[in-house]
């Protein structure tokens, strides 16, 4: 009995937002709303499912005031945005298309959850990108390419009977941050998702995903028609070829009257394209665009495509595409990753972005972590995201930024669109870290509006997450906003990169030099470390990747001087006694960094200890755990590129930075089996 009441007293002690959590709602938990607003109360003419969908939202969610949703014809410019205004009595959505109305209670129920003033709204949003879309590298046998949070969530072998609850959960948290598109499969596509049988499975996707205002896309393989269909070659030029991918149009369109078009990785890293027939990336793009040009499709192709030349791999996707500028055809959009290289965790941005004049440029990003500790580290990427759509190109004069060039105000792009690599899949929690759900979020908000700070998101998604507790908010905040800064710290300061572990990319490896391989995946080729100095010579004297960049800065860059030092190892190779500008010579530098890194990490374990009773207990363990491993990692980090690069800089570790714990000759024999080819 005894006993019995103090369980009793503990349950009433505990609030309800600390039971255990396992993550799957996202930042849609409304932990304190058991019910929302009467139906009643909510006023809207016209039925539609995505008007149920947001009557349901209101009515399970929404304690505010009445509601009323008004299509209004007048707000076509401001696409599928929407005006948010309160009256004495009630809240008015308004937007021209139903999709915008449920946005828009999407966006009242945000600011009801971060307890934002609902008094006097007058909120007006128009998205900047017209196409904000995800890809998944998610293949047909249900493993995901660089996904780190279990299988995929499509289970192509249930479809088209058998329907998994979270097409529609999955649609939904989409729709809540504003992503209206995905490309469902890998860009390593497999010809068979352009079989019939596939197709229909894609259309139950597709129609599940509709009422959420989502588009399916496709990555499709080249050599379709000859590999399904037995055509002589896939050549763009051949008349059948052409005639096969019109058929396939058709098919698709049959199935999927909305469907939105191809993703498309050709002539890169052994996949098929038009060069394999002495075609160029322009026939290739042209002749799909052709056939899906009748029912409003488009064709996103990309300029990933890089060989095993003599040329730096940083220049030849501007090399390739440049040439074609005005070749293609009006529907079709070129998909450029944020670098040049590969997704680090930095680069400078890639030259091509404001190269092409007549071309539209889409970014891609990659939300998945594929390059930063997979789901075991806590980076948060918007700032990552920022500080790509913010660098100024100068393509246009002063203030080019890759956002203004992408989003249609200094090119008047029919399309524009912005992508990012999603980090989904069938984990209870869908992004394997908790804090992984952060950069799904963050990347749907800034495909939205590309000006919000990261901080914004941040306290946004904090408080809808966890709680709204200063307590709590300000110190996840700090972590999170300093989160990626600290992981290039400790992996790749000063403009390093690609000094990852071969395949699988999870840790470090910079003795890596793969003879034998291709040597553009070679650790080696990336930093050139020898006893003169660090780093890769972009400059004349070097590759003279900065001459592909707008004055003013391709003098910036070429100069060491003007070049910003979280970038001088790209662009420069540095002399070990090279005096940097706090004064310190590049090898300490390098070392103090390293250091850093490391030590911000340990900070972030003993500040979340310190949340402890702000957290459920499962989300807090699973978050302590992989700080652990994060910290451990970092370690690693530090002693494996301290320890190379000593052999070369023959000079000691700063007595004040803490001593390896490793040998060196330990480090080099790790190997993960975690598989995968480059
Ligand atoms: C690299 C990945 C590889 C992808 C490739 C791509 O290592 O798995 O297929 O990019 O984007 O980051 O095509």
């Amino acid at each position: 009995m005894q006993n019995f009441k103090a369980y009793i007293l503990i349950f009433l002690l505990i609030p309800f937002s600390l039971f255990a959590e396992d993550g799957s709602q996202l930042w849609l938990r409304f932990p304190n709303v058991k019910n929302g607003i009467s139906a009643d109360k909510i006023i809207s003419k016209g039925n539609n499912p995505t008007i149920e969908i947001a009557k349901y939202e209101l009515t399970n969610f929404w304690q505010g005031q009445a509601v009323e949703l008004r299509t209004d014809k007048t707000l076509k410019n401001l696409k599928d945005g929407y005006t948010i205004k309160s009256s004495s009595d009630k809240i008015i959505i308004s937007s021209n298309k139903e999709i915008g109305l449920l946005y828009g209670v999407y966006h009242i129920l945000q600011l009801q959850e971060t307890k934002s003033n609902l008094e006097n709204i007058n909120i007006t949003e128009k998205p900047s990108y017209d196409v904000r879309i995800l890809n998944h590298w998610d293949n047909l046998d249900g493993t995901i390419e660089r996904g780190y949070a279990g299988h995929s969530l499509w289970k192509w072998e249930d479809l088209p009977n058998k329907i998994s609850p979270r097409y529609k959960e999955y649609a939904r948290a989409n729709a809540s941050i504003g992503i209206n598109s995905v490309v469902l499969n890998n860009v390593n596509a497999s010809p068979n998702i352009l079989r019939k049988d596939y197709l229909e499975k894609v259309k139950i996707l597709a129609d599940i995903f509709r009422p959420y205002g989502i588009k399916v896309y496709l990555s499709v393989n080249f050599s379709s028609p000859k590999v399904l269909d037995g055509l002589e070659n896939s050549d763009p030029l051949n008349k059948n070829v052409q005639n096969w991918w019109k058929g396939k149009a058709s098919e698709i369109y049959k199935l999927i009257p909305d469907f939105g078009g191809f993703l498309v990785k050709a002539n890169s890293e052994g996949q098929p394209g038009p060069q394999d027939y002495g075609r160029t990336h322009a026939d290739g793009a042209n002749m799909m665009a052709d056939a899906l040009k009748p029912f409003g499709g488009i064709i996103m192709w990309r300029a990933f495509v890089y060989s095993p030349s003599k040329e730096d791999r940083a220049k030849q996707a501007y090399l390739e595409f440049v040439p074609l500028d005005g070749k293609f055809r009006d529907n079709v959009i070129i998909q450029i990753k944020n670098g040049p290289i590969d997704f680090q965790p930095r680069e400078a941005f890639n030259p091509l972005f404001g190269a092409l004049k007549k071309t539209p440029e889409m970014v891609e990003f990659q939300i998945t972590q594929e390059y930063l500790g997979f789901s075991n580290h806590l980076v948060y990427l918007a700032p990552l995201f920022k500080e790509n759509l913010d660098s100024d190109t100068y393509s246009f004069g002063k203030g080019s930024t890759i956002a203004k060039i992408t989003d249609g105000t200094l090119m008047k792009n029919k399309i524009t669109a912005i992508s990012a690599v999603a980090n989904i899949g069938e984990d209870t929690n869908w992004t394997g870290h908790h804090f992984a759900q952060a950069n799904w979020y963050a990347f749907g908000r800034l495909a939205w509006n590309h000006d919000l700070s990261s901080e914004q998101i941040a306290d946004e998604w904090i408080k809808m997450t966890f709680t709204d507790d200063q307590d709590f908010v300000k110190p996840v905040k700090e972590i999170m906003l300093s989160s990626r800064e600290t992981a290039v710290d400790y992996m790749m300061p000063l403009g390093l990169h690609h000094i990852f572990a071969s395949g699988h990319h999870y840790g470090p490896e910079p003795w890596g030099d793969y003879k034998n391989g291709r040597p553009d995946w070679s650790p080696v080729y990336y930093h050139k470390a020898d006893a003169n100095g660090v780093g890769f010579d972009r400059t004349k004297t070097g590759s003279n990747a900065v001459s592909l960049y707008f004055p003013p800065l391709n003098e910036t860059y070429e100069n060491i001087k003007t070049t910003p030092e979280n970038l001088i190892l790209w662009f420069h190779h540095v002399p070990w006694n090279y005096k940097m500008k706090d004064g310190k010579t590049l090898w300490e530098e390098l070392c103090f960094k390293y250091d850093t890194g490391m030590k911000n990490v340990r900070d972030y374990q003993k500040t979340w200890d310190k949340l402890q009773t702000y957290v459920d207990e499962d989300r807090f363990k699973s978050v302590q755990s992989r700080l652990k491993i994060q910290a451990k990692d970092a370690v690693w980090w530090k002693d494996a590129c301290l320890l190379y690069f000593q052999k070369f800089s023959k000079q000691p570790i700063p007595y004040d930075i803490e001593r390896p714990v490793h040998e060196l000759e330990d480090l080099e024999k790790i190997k993960l089996n975690m598989g995968h080819h480059n």
